[in-house]
């Protein structure tokens, strides 16, 4: 005889009004719940998430399909300001940023990982207060192989007049931004930001076009299995990162994570805990990763949610750049993870 069904899950009044309204709860909405306002600053940080999100969302959909669009995949021939061959999907990512802000009166300025100077919006169009730095398509070498990517982005406002077009009130410090965060294209596409008052995830709902709340004040564990490293630059490293890495070999309860795409990586880390290091090397101690529009965000997420940033000597957060593509060494993640890390570079092993 067939067992009496167990009592059906039905969803009562009290779970679809908690389920509808969490559908309803979108980027826009989010924002101005955590501000608590509807002060014009309120609205204008409402409205930059809304065209971050509309960004990711034109993006993820040319992700989609783009193995199926000739032209869409591959290289331009061209080589950006970091000296990188340039895929055809960074320059679109790059491009719809500059679409979906040039008109929105929010920004004055856009500065890039592709273009060597800010982008000036246009003096025919309508022009904000606010400059949006980002890296339009972070982890480029998984374009063509169907692997996952990020979009980074950091968002300041403009300080004093920029005369010149030097965008010299940029190289300011990494507390001087006002929300940050990162798109992350993998099976499912979620954007996750804070404006300071905690770190918050969404996901797109491709039937809704909506990027809707998936979980807020998200907390990075103490301590994580993971450690993500490139170790194919082992021997270009400083002996106390050799010695950690060492470590980590010989000591039980450590696993190896990394995606070439640091969006990704650090996602990963968010959520199950772990470190992520791109160290200097001897022939560049500064490193690979650009200050402005990839570490600074990213610290300001992983502080957020509890964890650190380091570039080994100083947090991130505090590194004043000279430059505005500076690049800087990073340790990132889990509290006790980064301070592991430290404790190999200040014993100078
Ligand atoms: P490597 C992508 O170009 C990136 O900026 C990060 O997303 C990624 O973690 C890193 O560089 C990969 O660099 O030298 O390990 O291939």
């Amino acid at each position: 005889m067939t067992q009496a069904p167990e009592s059906l899950d039905l969803p009562t009044a009290d779970t679809q009004e908690r389920s509808l309204d969490r559908d309803c709860t979108t980027l826009s909405r989010h924002v101005l719940q955590q501000l608590q306002s509807f002060s014009g600053s309120a609205q204008d940080l409402s409205a930059l998430m809304n065209r971050i999100a509309l960004a990711g969302k034109l993006i993820a959909r040319h992700m989609s399909h783009a193995g199926l669009m000739a032209g869409a995949l591959g290289f331009t021939g061209e080589v950006n300001v970091q000296g990188e061959s340039v895929k055809k999907m960074d320059i679109y990512a790059n491009d719809v940023f500059i679409a979906v802000f040039k008109q929105s009166g929010l920004v004055c300025r856009l500065a890039s990982e592709e273009m060597e100077n800010p982008y000036y919006i246009p003096e025919n169009c309508p022009i904000g207060r606010y400059t949006l730095l980002y890296d339009p398509i972070d982890g480029s070498s998984n374009t063509d192989i169907n692997l996952s990517l990020g979009s980074i982005f950091s968002i300041r406002q403009q300080e004093g007049e920029d005369l010149n077009g030097e965008a010299k009130d940029l190289l300011a410090s990494g507390h001087k931004q006002i929300a940050a965060g990162y798109i992350l294209y993998g099976p499912s596409t979620m954007l996750v930001y804070t404006i300071g008052n905690g770190v918050h995830s969404f996901t797109l709902d491709p039937s809704l076009g909506e990027f809707i709340l998936t979980e807020e004040n998200i907390r990075i564990p103490e301590h994580g299995s993971v450690y993500s490293v490139n170790e194919g630059n082992f021997w270009q490293w400083d002996e106390s990162i050799r010695e950690y890495i060492r470590y980590v070999h010989r000591t039980e309860g450590y696993t190896a994570r990394y995606s070439g795409a640091m969006v990704s990586d650090i996602h990963r880390l968010l959520i199950q805990g772990g470190v992520f290091l791109y160290p200097g090397t001897l022939p560049k101690p500064e490193g690979k990763l650009r200050l402005l529009y990839e570490s600074a965000p990213l610290a300001f997420i992983i502080e957020q949610a509890g964890g650190r940033a380091t570039t080994g000597h100083m947090n991130i957060l505090d590194v004043v750049p000279t430059k505005l593509h500076q690049r800087t060494p990073l340790i990132i993640g889990s509290p006790k993870d980064v301070a592991k890390v430290e404790s190999f570079i200040q014993n100078g092993h």
